[in-house]
């Protein structure tokens, strides 16, 4: 198993949950500051250029949520971070969902380095609005291969 990650709450929400899972893993660092999560290689494997990426056995997983579900369901015989009991279950995914559509971004981007104090600006990106081009990018996008993706490298001829 490999993660592909950096030192931020969504990679090591994964971190904690392999580890809690006891699973061993790889970590492969993607260098946000550097851009790496723009690179092709990175790309192909999410085109929404995030981390964190979990590759596992050929099968490659990206979006934390996902990812959690994913370690419930096939890493976690003991129901550790995916209870089995039915109604604890939903609760369990319910919150996920919580986390990664409320929590997450509501808090995330406003403390995000890539934007300003302004949370739906982001200095980098050509037009200078970052989000609105990030769901723009996903929406028209028809396959994770296809350009253009939701944001690119500075001076790069995508789009
Ligand atoms: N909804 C995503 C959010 C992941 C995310 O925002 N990752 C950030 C670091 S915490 C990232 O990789 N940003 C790089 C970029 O957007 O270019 C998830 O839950 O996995």
């Amino acid at each position: 198993m490999r993660l592909y990650t950096a030192q931020t709450p969504n990679g090591r929400k994964i971190s904690i949950a392999l580890e809690e899972l006891g699973k061993g893993y790889d970590v492969e660092w993607v260098h946000l500051d550097e851009e790496e999560q723009l690179e092709a290689s990175f790309l192909a494997m999410n085109p929404n250029h995030k981390i964190p990426v979990l590759e596992d056995d050929g099968q490659v997983i990206w979006e934390s949520g996902a990812i959690l579900l994913y370690l419930g369901e096939n890493h976690d015989p003991e129901g550790r971070i995916l209870p089995q009991d039915p109604k604890q279950r939903m609760e369990a995914i319910q919150y996920a969902f919580f986390q990664t559509g409320g929590i997450g971004p509501n808090l995330g981007r406003p403390a995000s380095k890539h934007g300003s104090t302004e949370p739906t600006i982001a200095p980098r990106s050509p037009g200078g609005s970052r989000f609105p081009a990030e769901a723009v990018g996903m929406t028209s996008r028809p396959t994770s291969s296809s350009p253009p993706w939701p944001r690119c490298r500075a001076g790069s001829p995508c789009g």
